[in-house]
């Protein structure tokens, strides 16, 4: 009998990570084709967060995914299998958007979810036809996929396996965001009792929700949190600050062992702060507080660098925080990223300052503002994360919130991270070129 086929499946790595990559999420994405791929296939994983490339395995598919900042090192990656003729498929958020780009690198692209189109991918390259583009349009508002697979992870430390979603797809279509062009407005939950037979073959408490936004339809979220109460996990996931209107909700969260929640405030100042995804009879204030009262440790993430914001801005931004007080506050550079709205209105402004995908992060100035310069983001962003963490301010905020010592532990080590960079060059050690002053405009 033939050997089984080899597929190896590639999450890239942008940086070298210390003891911290024991604290990282293995990807779900390549979890979910992993359990899409028929099980004659002998599936194996190179994380390069954890271990080097296989660069002279043999192998007879290579599947690399791809955020827009992992994009130019998947392609380096996939450029070496393919010298070597091994035939190479790029998936992911970049490659659905960009996938004539893509393609530039490898022998097929898939386009949108993997589940509905990897079986057949595989079966057109056994029979060598394998066709360039594979694309798959989510319609309805079901969402059916198998079950993750976790044992191809064995051999490497996360700080969970037990990743998982329970939806796809956000009701909100901000400018800024790629989830929404990304599903094409569908928004689709799993059926309650198949997510929650998944969960039931749990067997550690921590367990991480990777929806877009857990919460956005509180009616199909009600019946997975009350089936959770009974399962003693412990989990985080992701929302908008506005399920906190519904009490109902917000005591369900706290039951279901929920422990964390990460919510987008985006912003404090302008019409931004009015966006129908914010824009609630209650203040933000309100709804913070109701989900500090539980216990839960509410991330609230800000961004930086909307057209509206000036250099008050970061001032203004802090001060508002120290007022509501959520557990812990991040902050992000506005960063636009291909197939949204904001990156077509500023590329056709000729405010993209380049397109040197590694950049697009968050954490780099990419475009020229409109009332700062780039290296005033770029210092106001920095100084506002430093002033958010000092001592004075982190207990301040633990103090008003329940759960003192779960924050204070979140606050340390987010701060460690804030403080632990001390740098404050700009631009930024190997960023895209002196972006300071405007002239770093690259083709
Ligand atoms: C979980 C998550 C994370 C986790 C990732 C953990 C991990 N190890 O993967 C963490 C928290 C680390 C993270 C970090 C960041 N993230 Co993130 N993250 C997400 C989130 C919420 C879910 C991604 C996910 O796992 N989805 C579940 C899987 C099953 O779906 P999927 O990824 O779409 O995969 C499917 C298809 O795309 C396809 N596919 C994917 N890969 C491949 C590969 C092959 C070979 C094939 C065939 C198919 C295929 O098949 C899969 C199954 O259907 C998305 C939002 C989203 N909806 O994508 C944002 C998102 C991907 N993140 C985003 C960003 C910007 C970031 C950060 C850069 C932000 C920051 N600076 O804080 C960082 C990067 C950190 C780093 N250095 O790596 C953006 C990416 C935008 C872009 N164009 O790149 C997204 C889209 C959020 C957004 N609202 O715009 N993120």
């Amino acid at each position: 009998m033939a050997a089984a086929p080899r597929l190896l499946l590639i999450y890239p790595a942008t940086e070298k990570l210390g003891w911290v990559r024991r604290f990282q999420l293995p990807s779900l994405s390549l979890k979910q084709v992993a359990a899409a791929t028929p099980p004659e296939w002998e599936v194996l994983l190179a994380d390069e967060i954890h271990e080097d490339i296989p660069f002279d395995g043999q192998f007879d598919l290579v599947g690399i995914t791809a955020m827009t900042h992992q994009a130019v090192r998947a392609y380096e990656i996939a450029d070496r299998f393919r010298l070597r003729g091994i035939p190479v498929v790029l998936g992911g958020i970049h490659p659905t958007v960009l996938p004539e780009e893509a393609l530039q690198h490898a022998d097929a692209v898939v386009i949108g979810e993997a589940e509905p189109v990897w079986a057949q991918l595989l079966s057109d390259l056994q029979a060598g036809r394998m066709a360039p583009r594979y694309r798959s349009i989510p319609h309805g508002d079901l969402l059916e996929i198998p079950w993750s697979r976790r044992d191809f992870l064995a051999g490497r430390t996360y700080l969970t396996t037990q990743t998982i979603q329970a939806s796809r797809g956000c009701p909100y279509d901000c400018p800024f965001c790629t989830v929404t062009p990304y599903f094409g407005r569908t928004f689709r939950y799993r059926d309650p009792d198949d997510i929650l037979a998944e969960l039931r073959t749990f067997d550690r408490k921590l367990t991480i929700f990777l929806d877009d936004n857990i919460l956005g339809d509180p009616e199909r979220a009600k019946p997975i949190l009350r089936g959770m109460a009974g399962l003693g996990l412990r989990w985080g996931g992701q929302a908008n600050l506005r399920f906190a209107e519904d009490p109902e909700l917000v005591s369900l969260l706290a039951q279901s062992g929920c422990i964390g929640i990460f919510v987008g405030i985006e912003s404090v100042a302008g019409p931004q702060a009015n966006h129908p995804k914010t824009g609630s009879r209650f203040s933000q204030a309100d709804l913070i507080k109701r989900v500090r009262d539980t216990g839960i440790v509410l991330e609230a993430s800000m961004i930086f660098g909307f057209d509206d914001h000036d250099e008050s801005v970061f001032e203004t931004t802090v001060r508002y925080l120290e007022e509501c007080a959520p557990s812990i506050p991040t902050f992000h550079i506005l960063t636009p990223y291909p197939g949204t709205a904001l990156f077509e209105q500023f590329d056709r402004e000729g405010r993209m300052l380049h397109k040197e995908w590694q950049h697009y992060d968050h954490n780099q100035v990419v475009f020229r503002p409109k009332l700062m310069t780039p290296e005033q983001l770029y210092r106001g962003w920095r100084a506002a994360r430093r002033e958010v963490y000092r001592w004075p301010s982190v207990l301040s905020r633990v103090m008003q919130g329940n759960g003192k010592l779960v924050n204070l532990a979140y606050n340390v080590l987010r701060r460690g991270g804030v403080y632990g960079d001390e740098e404050v060059v700009y631009p930024p050690k190997g960023s895209g070129g002196p972006l300071g002053n405007g002239q770093g405009m690259k083709p």
